[in-house]
């Protein structure tokens, strides 16, 4: 304890020096130079040959705009030229390709990511994975399943279903996102807290380098010591070392019982009182624990489309804090006795003011669009999101949301000016997504935030990014949360790699 208290304290760096420690930090390549003019057409009719022609390359603004977009509504760039390679030898080629003529890229994925990493920040070359997307094989025996990197997330589970395997992954943007960008951005998402990282269930990956190589480090072996573990560089590198073109996971065999509970809980001491509890009761079935402030259940409620209606699953005892639990496993009966004997005792201590159970069905699918439809809710209000995906100890968990919602009140934000500060997110791992809305776009709100938040997270020893990762949103902060000497570290990785700084330039590391 002492020694923790002690590490977050080394690591905050003091208003006064923040600047020189930020300049001390480690930078990535210069990237190539932009300049509108270097997508010449001689270029764009290489890259169309290497990628297939016409039907793989996209130059006209209607297709380029969803390119150049991201999710959020955040960020936007201009790039003239898209690329959706048909295998990953393509990739590699139009890579190397794009190295040696100076030309910059970007990987992109299902582009639901949240921190601007997937968007071209200038002109970049767009090189897209979507058409990698083929299941290639699945074993049934070890549950090893070999896919492209342009699968979508949801397909490659109902692929493993069949198998009564799934992904060992989940989250809402299952729909659109692809397992080369959940690779690549290290997703952690609503079972994290059962599965784990995938930098524990990739067991191999095939990257196209910048220079061209294919490099192929597609183990399917559960255990393989040989020498270092590179595949582990990219998992988490956002496309700034390689673009993953192929992916080797270890499913999880799918449970046949799948329950949960909505809680309504009165303070947030209560709350944490409740995932211990969760912990002791529920063991090896526990699958996710989810926390849902009152704020967010609103936003859910109150902006919801005509054609889905959810409901408060606990209108008679309103509460400030929820936490939706879910145990899953294979014996219905034991997993039921189970969970009720955690509501009982959650009751008995005072903890539960309230709760209701799902098993399975429309019922089951209800409480999760609640906990999943957030996000998308929140974007619907009206100006982009600031959003703050971050890692706090749980002793002082919330206390980011009040100590926002008070800075920001005492300013004149408050829920009367439109602008509402929620939290919720993957408490069992200590993840809270720290979300603020306002009507419309003011640019005092953020000089508010930032470096205020990020600030708070490192005093406390958080990481300032717990799962969605830097992209172009955090790079320049990364020192918040890594020693110099970890980011030159991996500058000095990146140079190896990728010394022209071709791939995904701006992006997870300060920029010279
Ligand atoms: P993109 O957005 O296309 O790209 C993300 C990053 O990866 C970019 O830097 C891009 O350059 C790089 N990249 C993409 N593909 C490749 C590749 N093949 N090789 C190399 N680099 C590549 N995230 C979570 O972690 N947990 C959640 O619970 C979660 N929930 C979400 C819910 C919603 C509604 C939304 C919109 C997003 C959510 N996200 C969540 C964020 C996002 O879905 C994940 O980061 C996801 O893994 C991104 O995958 P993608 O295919 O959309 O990647
Ligand atoms: C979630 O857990 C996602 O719902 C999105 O990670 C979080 O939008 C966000 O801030
Ligand atoms: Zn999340």
């Amino acid at each position: 304890m002492a020694a923790a208290a002690l590490l977050s304290v080394a690591r905050q760096p003091s208003r006064t020096a923040l600047f020189a420690f930020t300049r001390s930090l480690g930078t990535a390549p210069t990237p190539p130079r932009h300049s509108f003019d270097k997508i010449s057409a001689q270029h764009i009719s290489a890259l169309k040959q290497i990628v297939g022609g016409d039907a793989n390359c996209f130059t006209d603004a209607t297709s380029l705009a969803a390119y150049n977009a991201d999710w959020t509504g955040r960020y936007r760039g201009s790039s003239q030229l898209a690329l959706r390679p048909p295998t990953p030898r393509a990739v590699a080629d139009a890579l190397k390709y794009c190295t040696q003529h100076g030309l910059a890229v970007v990987p992109q994925g299902g582009n639901t990511g949240l921190v601007g990493g997937g968007v071209p920040v200038y002109d970049e070359v767009v090189i897209s994975t979507a058409a990698l997307n083929a299941v290639e094989s699945v074993d049934a025996d070890s549950g090893c399943v070999v896919a492209g990197a342009g699968v979508v997330l949801q397909a490659l589970d109902e692929e493993l279903a069949k198998h009564n395997l799934m992904v060992p992954l989940d989250l809402g943007a299952k729909g659109s996102c692809h397992i080369g960008g959940n690779v690549s951005t290290n997703a952690g998402g609503l079972r994290y807290l059962r599965y784990g990282s995938l930098h524990g269930s990739v067991l191999g990956l095939e990257v196209a380098l910048a220079d061209g190589t294919l490099l192929d480090l597609l183990s399917t072996c559960r255990k393989d010591n040989t020498g270092y573990d590179l595949k582990q560089l990219f998992i988490g590198a956002e496309g700034t070392l390689g673009i993953v073109t192929r992916v080797a996971l270890q499913a999880a065999p799918r449970p046949s019982s799948v329950q949960a509970a909505w809680i309504g809980i009165q303070t947030f001491e209560d709350v944490r009182r409740a995932l211990r509890l969760a912990r002791r009761h529920l063991g090896e079935t526990l699958s996710a624990f989810e926390f849902v402030d009152r704020a967010s259940l609103d936003v859910v409620l109150e902006g919801q489309h005509a054609s889905m209606r959810l409901h408060d699953p606990l209108p008679d005892n309103p509460t400030p804090f929820h936490a939706l639990v879910e145990v899953s496993g294979s014996n219905e009966a034991h997993d039921t006795e189970k969970l009720e004997h955690f509501l009982e005792a959650a009751s008995e201590e005072g903890i539960a003011v309230d709760g209701t159970v799902a098993s399975g069905g429309r019922q089951l699918a209800e409480l999760w669009a609640i906990r999943e439809g957030i996000s998308e809710a929140l974007a619907r209000r009206g100006a982009p999101v600031y959003k703050y995906d971050v890692s706090i100890p749980l002793s002082c968990w919330y206390d980011i949301v009040t100590d926002m919602r008070a800075r920001l009140s005492e300013a004149g934000y408050n829920d009367s000016s439109g602008v509402r500060v929620v939290g919720y997110g993957h408490m069992g791992d200590a993840n809270m997504h720290l979300n603020i809305s306002s009507l419309e776009v003011d640019d005092r709100i953020g000089n508010l935030i930032e470096p205020w938040v990020y600030e708070w997270v490192s005093s406390r020893g958080g990481s300032i990014s717990a799962e969605h990762g830097l992209g172009q949103m955090k790079a320049s902060a990364i020192g918040y949360s890594k020693h110099p000497e970890a980011v030159r570290l991996m500058a000095q990785i990146k140079d190896v790699l990728d010394p022209s700084g071709t791939l995904n330039p701006y992006k997870v590391l300060p920029s010279s």
